[in-house]
């Protein structure tokens, strides 16, 4: 039985990945290496320092831990001014509506993020008051695909992990679901998401019996 619904947020509830991919970017235009789009999805769902590191093995630098930190501290600077003037109409399709209807059949939402600006992306977005939990980069002390995350934001929302599904678009977030015991749909296409229970592009593509239909379904 579907007790709880946990969602990621970047890729999924809101487009920020083109905000994270503007603030890398100026991080290595100023250390004078070209950062592209396919770069970026290697960053998805990874934590901000874990992301600066593969950042700068591409572009083949070693920095001190303390250059580091500054760089850190820059590129979110750059992406808190760009969430900042975030609304409601940053949501990715069908979003609003799925957090209404599970809301109107009682199915609690948490949020399972490795953002720690999740709670301000929340806020801006006017979507706070559908979650039962936020769990976000404060929180966990292991990343994605580590399952902490999410294990969390069950034990949040005092359901069980096997009852729980969740909605990822990155493979870092697909694995830490399925290492949790639960149900998982990806939100982008299989070739790029493996081991996913089912796929759709958007969140306008289910609804609570669709996802039901997956969790009853699923076979491993
Ligand atoms: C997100 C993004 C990642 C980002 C990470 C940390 O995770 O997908 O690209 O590096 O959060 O964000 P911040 O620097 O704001 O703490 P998710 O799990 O919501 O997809
Ligand atoms: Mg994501």
């Amino acid at each position: 039985e579907v007790r709880g619904v946990i969602f990621d947020l970047d890729g999924v509830l809101v487009d920020t990945a083109v905000h994270h991919f503007g603030a890398w970017k100026a991080i290595a235009d100023q250390l004078g290496f070209s950062f592209t789009e396919a770069h970026n999805e290697r960053l998805k769902g990874v934590s901000r320092m874990d992301s600066l590191n593969i950042l700068l093995e591409i572009g083949g630098v070693t920095l001190a831990e303390e250059e580091k930190q500054k760089l850190a501290a820059q590129k979110n600077e750059q992406y808190v001014s760009k969430i900042s003037t975030m609304d409601a109409g940053e949501l990715l399709p069908g979003a609003s509506n799925l957090l209404t209807e599970l809301q109107s059949e009682n199915i609690p939402a948490a949020l399972g993020s490795a953002s720690r600006n999740a709670p301000l992306i929340l806020k801006n977005t006017g979507i706070t008051p559908y979650f039962e939990a936020v769990v976000d980069g404060n929180d966990v002390e292991k990343a994605k695909p580590d399952p902490q995350v999410f294990l969390l934001g069950a034990e949040r929302m005092r359901v069980p992990p096997e009852d729980c599904v969740v909605f990822e678009d990155a493979q870092a977030g697909v694995d830490a679901g399925r290492k949790a015991g639960m149900t998982v749909i990806g939100v982008g296409s299989p070739s790029d998401l493996q081991g996913a229970h089912a796929y759709i592009s958007s969140l306008a593509e289910t609804n609570a019996a669709h996802i039901r239909k997956v969790h009853e379904g699923r076979q491993t």
